[in-house]
């Protein structure tokens, strides 16, 4: 049965070949995509091929690429693999795309997602040329059915001059209904108090809407979401994810949150998966979750019945999850939610309903700055996505990850983080498979014995201990937050000069 029921926009099919041939040397292309999700499946390559024609013949052509996040190889994979790509906002995630930012090939634009919409509305970005969005289906006037994510789709539709969209058959006709997208935003000092108080609640519409006369043309496939298979929980995850329930009881203990606990936020990655196979595991019920992506164990959570519901802005699933999630679809409806990334992620939310914000860190210093995001201070990794939107307004944060990494070499606890993302003041509880260190109230003195610890591993302990106790005594009088500048800097530097980074 067709997708595409508006008559006007089905006169406009055409090929891929065709569709890219609309986009110029030097647009801003807007693109759906939220991981794997939602991402558009033939444009890209269809522009890839575009790029290297023109580059065979001498012509220059690259666009800047706006997304909702990260993609799927198919897009910015196969993108910068043809260097058709000269700019990126605002998350990525793929190795060949890395590696062009980090060469400065790529110039890449970190923001906070919640910010991303925003920042285009205030003028900051510039003129969008192209949006190319994948959807569901087509209804009549304009309304579209949004896919599996929603991520920034519903601002590239309204700016572009130009609209290219994907109406994918693979993804389930059952979508119509999981989404909730809000019109109502205005620009400062016209704003007004968002009206969501509870997790489920709706203040938007079913549909994306775009203005027919904007559509250039419109593609049809059939081709899956790419998903990256999760790797099975592994003792360091089962460790973190066990001290951080301990951890989540406790409170409840001490009435800091109910027995269902606050909505709960945890950002992509094996760790953050794992927290909710231990959630599985523990004796919570009547949870919610109010997060961006839903990864197989938040599935799970709601298919134990232990979850009551999940707001995102979509879905990071594994194949598995996937089948099973599109097996069961009609089952999920009304306990599953997708919003715009504005709203999934915006601060005023988040700070009312109280989240619980789980985010993976690459490195955190003795004091609890964290870097979520740079390695060595230089390279980039992926980017700040929605951690510091969750983290910042959250009731409660925690950073996780190993206390290690590459194979033991470098410890993830450092003097000096590298690079910060997530300051002191914004930082409340970190998490290695070592333990965990609750840094709410404390001094930085205090905070920094307590990450040693109880969250380095002890290879490292001895070495960090000397450091802050040589920074201590160096400067008497400036011993609120001591610092031994040249040699915590060193640090880093050591395994720079090993060749091993
Ligand atoms: O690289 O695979 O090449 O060895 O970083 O590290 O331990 O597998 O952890 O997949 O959870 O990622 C912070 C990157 C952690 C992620 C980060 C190297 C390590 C490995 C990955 P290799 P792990 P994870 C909402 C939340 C920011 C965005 C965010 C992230 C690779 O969590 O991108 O939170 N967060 N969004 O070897 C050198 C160190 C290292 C290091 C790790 N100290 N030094 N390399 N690595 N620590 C979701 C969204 O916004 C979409």
């Amino acid at each position: 049965m067709t997708r595409i029921l508006d008559p006007v926009l089905a006169g406009r099919v055409t090929s891929a070949d065709d569709a890219a041939a609309l986009i110029r040397h030097g647009d801003a292309v807007g693109s759906s995509g939220f991981t794997g999700a939602g991402s558009p499946k033939a444009l890209p390559a269809a522009l890839a091929r575009r790029a290297t024609a023109a580059h065979a013949t001498g012509e220059p052509f690259r666009v800047q690429l706006w997304t909702g996040a990260s993609t799927s190889p198919e897009v910015d994979g196969v993108l910068a693999g043809a260097h058709a790509l000269s700019k990126r906002l605002p998350y990525q995630g793929d190795p060949t795309l890395r590696a062009a930012i980090n060469t400065g090939e790529v110039e890449y634009v970190d923001a906070h997602l919640s910010h991303s919409a925003q920042h285009m509305w205030f003028g900051f970005y510039g003129h969008l040329d192209v949006a190319i969005v994948e959807v569901a289906a087509i209804l009549p006037h304009g309304l579209l059915v949004p896919s599996s994510s929603v991520g920034n789709n519903k601002t590239w539709l309204d700016q572009a001059d130009r609209v290219i969209l994907e109406v994918n058959s693979w993804q389930p006709r059952e979508f119509e209904g999981f989404h909730d997208i809000y019109y109502g935003t205005r620009l400062p000092p016209h704003r007004v108090p968002l009206q969501l108080t509870s997790t489920m609640q709706r203040i938007g519409d079913p549909y994306l809407r775009v203005d027919p006369a904007k559509v250039a043309a419109v593609v049809e496939t059939d081709a899956p979401d790419r998903n990256t298979p999760l790797k099975p929980v592994d003792d360091d995850s089962r460790a973190m994810a066990d001290l951080l329930v301990d951890f989540l009881r406790r409170e409840v203990r001490h009435d800091r949150m109910p027995p269902e606990l606050l909505p709960l936020q945890s950002g992509v990655g094996n760790v953050a998966n794992a927290v909710m196979a231990g959630l599985l595991d523990a004796e919570f019920t009547g949870l919610t979750s109010y997060t961006e992506v839903i990864q197989d164990g938040l599935l799970d959570l709601l298919d134990a019945g232990r979850l009551t519901g999940v707001s995102a802005t979509g879905f990071g699933l594994s194949p598995d999850g996937v089948k099973r999630f599109n097996d069961g679809i009609n089952g999920y409806k009304g306990r599953i939610l997708l919003r715009s990334e504005e709203i999934s992620n915006h601060p005023e939310v988040v700070r009312r309903l109280g989240i619980i914000a789980i985010n993976g860190m690459i490195e955190a210093d003795i004091y609890g700055n964290v870097n979520s995001t740079h390695v060595m201070g230089s390279a980039i990794m992926n980017g700040i996505g929605g951690s510091g939107d969750f983290a910042r307004n959250a009731f409660l944060n925690f950073f996780v990850s190993p206390s290690t990494a590459k194979g033991g070499a470098i410890s993830s606890i450092v003097p000096f983080a590298s690079h910060v993302d997530h300051t002191e003041h914004d930082v409340q509880v970190i998490v290695t498979e070592q333990g965990l260190a609750d840094l709410r109230g404390l001094s930085p003195r205090t905070r920094a014995r307590r990450i040693i610890d109880h969250c380095a591993h002890p290879a490292f302990r001895d070495r960090l201990h000397d450091y802050l106790a040589r920074a201590e005594a160096a400067r008497p009088t400036a011993r609120h937050t001591p610092h031994l500048l040249a040699e915590a800097l060193g640090w880093h530097q050591r395994f720079l000069d090993t060749g091993r980074m």
